[in-house]
């Protein structure tokens, strides 16, 4: 089985991503390129657009600029919304294949539009996108020969994490990324039985809560636990599970909490909340207060003082793991989700960009 080695392989493909871009001089000329002080668009779709949305929040952040992220497909559906409007001239294309045709169309509009560079990222070296792109930034060897994506949504991660300390020399991130895949690789080690035994319980429900960055972790681990399990999964900014999605807490209900550092308290008051509904949870903190560990049926700590871009990483594996057990435990092959296809390749007909209207 693919997926489960390539989950387990992230920590030595993050060093190769360091060492390649450490040789390499494709970062420092991206950065010479394109700016700091103008705003940035994310374009993918699937797990890429997920990931996408957590680069746009952490650089936002770190840059001082406005970064945000859209589905190729709004951009294809509405490009004067969101290219003309946001005044955008500056777009990230991020596709593992690339081959995705809302995002190789995306693309094409994108680099087509005076005054707009495109920066292409993609696992594979013959992708259509250096055709449009002003620049590419191309990791093969963090691809998976699984159709989920594992190893490629983290690499690309930190890829830009390291990106962004070319812009703002940030040290302290940098040198958090060179310790990171040793801190993986023992985390890995102490945490992954652990959450395989959790697994195997018989959960029918599955929902991941998080706040701020991390929501966009809760969106990708929902989708995760889709692909490789065909499950049903859904994701809510955390406090928002008691408007209506709290109908769903039962027995037979896995509700997930990515916390943050922002309100403790808050969500701690919700775990309890949901367990005294009957549901079980499973918990990803970077450090647990005492009532969080009484209140967690798994709780998964990283004992991390580094950077939050450093620590998303690391917390997007506990939803990768979980996934594949609960497929395995339904008898499903999670290298080979049912209905899926490693990209979304549509024919010349079909959804073709119609756009919205006033867009
Ligand atoms: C995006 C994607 C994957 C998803 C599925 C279809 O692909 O949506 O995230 O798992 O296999 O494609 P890509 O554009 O990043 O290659």
């Amino acid at each position: 089985m693919h997926t489960h080695a390539e989950i387990l392989s992230q920590p030595a493909t993050w060093r190769e991503t360091a060492q390649h871009f450490q040789r390499a001089r494709e970062l420092s000329e991206i950065a010479k390129v394109f700016s700091a002080h103008e705003p940035w668009l994310f374009v993918a779709c699937g797990s890429s657009y997920y990931l996408s949305q957590i680069i746009a929040a952490q650089w936002s952040r770190l840059l001082r600029v406005p970064c945000m992220a859209v589905p190729a497909s709004e951009l294809l559906f509405a490009p004067h919304e969101v290219l003309g409007r946001t005044g955008i001239k500056q777009v990230v294309l991020v596709s593992r294949s690339g081959k995705t045709t809302e995002v190789l169309r995306a693309a094409r509009i994108c680099g087509a539009r005076e005054g707009t560079l495109t920066l292409g990222v993609t696992c594979n070296e013959d992708s259509e996108l250096k055709q449009f792109c002003t620049k590419m930034l191309t990791l093969p060897w963090a691809d998976e020969k699984s159709m989920v994506m594992t190893r490629s949504f983290t690499s690309i991660l930190l890829l830009f994490a390291k990106l962004s300390t070319l812009f703002t020399n940030d040290s302290t991130l940098a040198s958090a990324m060179e310790r990171l895949p040793d801190k993986a690789t023992a985390w890995l080690g102490a945490n992954a039985d652990k959450i395989r035994a959790f697994a195997t319980r018989p959960f029918a429900y599955f929902v991941f809560l998080a706040q701020g960055t991390r929501f966009w972790l809760a969106q990708e681990a929902a989708l995760k636990l889709t692909e490789m399990s065909s499950s049903y999964a859904q994701a809510y900014h955390t406090l928002e599970f008691r408007h209506g999605p709290k109908a769903i807490a039962s027995r037979e209900t896995l509700i997930a909490f990515f916390l943050s550092d922002a309100a403790p308290q808050e969500e701690l008051s919700l775990v309890g909340e949901v367990k005294r509904l009957g549901a079980a949870t499973m918990v990803v903190a970077n450090r647990a207060t005492g009532a969080l560990r009484r209140e967690s049926d798994l709780l998964l700590e990283f004992e991390l003082d580094d950077p939050e871009f450093a620590q998303v990483a690391l917390a997007a594996m506990p939803a990768q793991l979980f996934g594949l057990q609960v497929g395995l435990r339904k008898g499903l092959n999670p290298d080979t989700p049912k209905n899926l296809m490693r990209a979304v390749v549509l024919g010349s007909n079909e959804a073709a960009p119609t756009k919205r209207s006033n867009a």
